[in-house]
């Protein structure tokens, strides 16, 4: 950073500190911590302890328990919790000017497979400390505020992430319904969760419709951990394009099939995943690719594979070069194909767009760390996050609280307890540097 950016950086940061220095009223570290294992109950093993982790998929019978236990917490807090049609949880508070949009923050409670207690739960269980807090020391804002839970966070469900916020963002795709997973389309689980499909676009939301959305979260990555900085302040969130590899070949009999007359889909899929791997290394910088997923037909020890489908997940800040890398793979692809005697087919099956923070967020954010004396790094999130459809609408910002070792998306997935209350306070005074402002554009 030059002396000039850092002077006008300084002269930013200055313009917010009054509005809310050393004044903000302080959240509840030990009912954070509380919320947290409990809600870390809900698709724990059986048999299990906090440090097994959890699996919440969204739709699953312990994501809707663990959304009745939010929603009772949420009105235990004096909150008057709804869910819009696309199954998201708002809980709105007035603000002393009604006219002016809300300022929204929040995260999302679903989870992956055998994942963490902390990516989207901390985020989410933060909002409700900030409303709480702001309550109990009867401080009103000028704009109103809206806690959100944003439905069906995970790439898991119906092989689409970020699908709560993509729909109040106003991706709307018209088979979206029809869609299924899990023996159930959107449809039915969308109701599961207490949505309503046949008013799915009631959920949209207008470009302008918020002040600006903020959301903390775990790093879900090792720099912050690594260089002992306890905020990040996120620039950007990747893009993440998704594709689905068919690869047919021909079943047969394991035992009576000469080794040099298969035509093994299996054998092709491997070295299509290595293919993959090999185009995401093959340039310096933080582009990743990554086979997640892959299904064998019949996947049966006695019969040569027929057919297999995986999934390609590509990420960058450059949608340039993702496209280019989903090129490259194809290439590679069609070669192994006529190598194996099958047929390898990818297409893109899900596309969520780059993000950029607003400036005037992530200032509010570095305003905030300092009042609160924590240290703070600007870094991008590799990791996609629903503020990312949230920039669609407004200026958002997000917060990261270090990941220990840098892991998630697993159930050895740790922040500390220092780390979430200060992370949680952090979004406190954001909120507040944010209300006194009346513009974050
Ligand atoms: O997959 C992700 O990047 C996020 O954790 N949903
Ligand atoms: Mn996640
Ligand atoms: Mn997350």
């Amino acid at each position: 950073m030059t002396r000039r950016q850092f002077l006008a950086l300084s002269a930013a940061i200055a313009a917010w500190t009054p509005a809310v220095a050393g004044q903000a009223p302080r959240i509840q570290p030990g009912r954070l911590r509380a919320r947290l294992e409990m809600l870390s109950t809900f698709g724990r093993p059986d048999g299990g302890t906090f440090s097994d982790g959890v699996s919440r998929v969204a739709y699953s019978d312990a994501d809707v328990a663990a959304r009745a236990w939010l929603m009772d917490e949420l009105r235990g807090a004096g909150l008057a919790p709804r869910i819009d049609p696309a199954g998201n949880i708002f809980a709105r508070v007035e603000g002393r000017d009604p006219a002016r949009p809300p300022i929204v923050f929040g995260s999302h409670i679903d989870t992956v497979p055998n994942g963490g207690n902390f990516d989207g739960s901390l985020g989410t269980l933060a909002a409700l400390e900030v409303l709480e807090s702001l309550a109990a020391a009867k401080w009103t804002t000028r704009h109103p505020l809206e806690l959100v839970v944003w439905a069906h966070e995970e790439g898991v469900a119906f092989t689409q992430g970020l699908s709560g916020s993509r729909i109040v963002a106003g991706d709307v795709p018209d088979d979206v319904l029809e869609r299924t997973w899990n023996g159930m389309t959107r449809a039915e689980a969308l109701r599961r969760i207490g949505g309503a499909p046949e008013r799915l676009r009631d959920a949209v939301r207008a470009p302008g419709a918020h002040h600006c959305y903020l959301e903390l979260h775990i790093e879900q990555g090792g720099t912050l951990d690594t260089r002992k900085v306890p905020i990040g302040i996120v620039t950007g969130i990747v893009a993440i394009h998704r594709h689905e590899v068919r690869v047919t070949g021909m079943a047969n009999h394991a035992g009576t099939t000469p080794m040099d007359q298969r035509q093994d889909a299996l054998i092709a899929a491997a070295r299509g995943v290595l293919a993959v791997r090999a185009v995401g290394a093959a340039r310096q910088g933080p582009q990743v690719a990554t086979v997640g997923r892959l299904d064998v037909v019949p996947n049966a020890p006695n019969v040569i594979p027929g057919e297999v489908t995986f999934t390609v997940e590509l990420r960058d800040l450059s949608e340039d070069l993702l496209a280019l890398m989903a090129d490259e793979i194809r290439e590679r692809l069609d070669l192994i194909a006529q190598e194996t005697g099958t047929t390898m087919a990818m297409r893109q099956v899900s596309r969520n767009p780059a993000a950029a923070a607003a400036p005037r967020v992530q200032e509010a954010i570095i305003a905030a760390a300092g009042d609160e004396g924590l240290a703070a790094l600007r870094l991008p999130s590799g990791a996609g996050h629903d503020a990312q459809m949230m920039a669609r609408l407004g200026p958002m910002g997000m917060i990261f609280v270090p990941s220990v070792g840098g892991v998630s998306h697993a159930p050895a997935e740790f922040t500390s307890w220092d780390d979430c209350a200060r992370g949680a306070q952090v979004l406190l005074v954001a909120v507040l540097a944010a209300d006194a402002r009346d513009t974050m554009v």
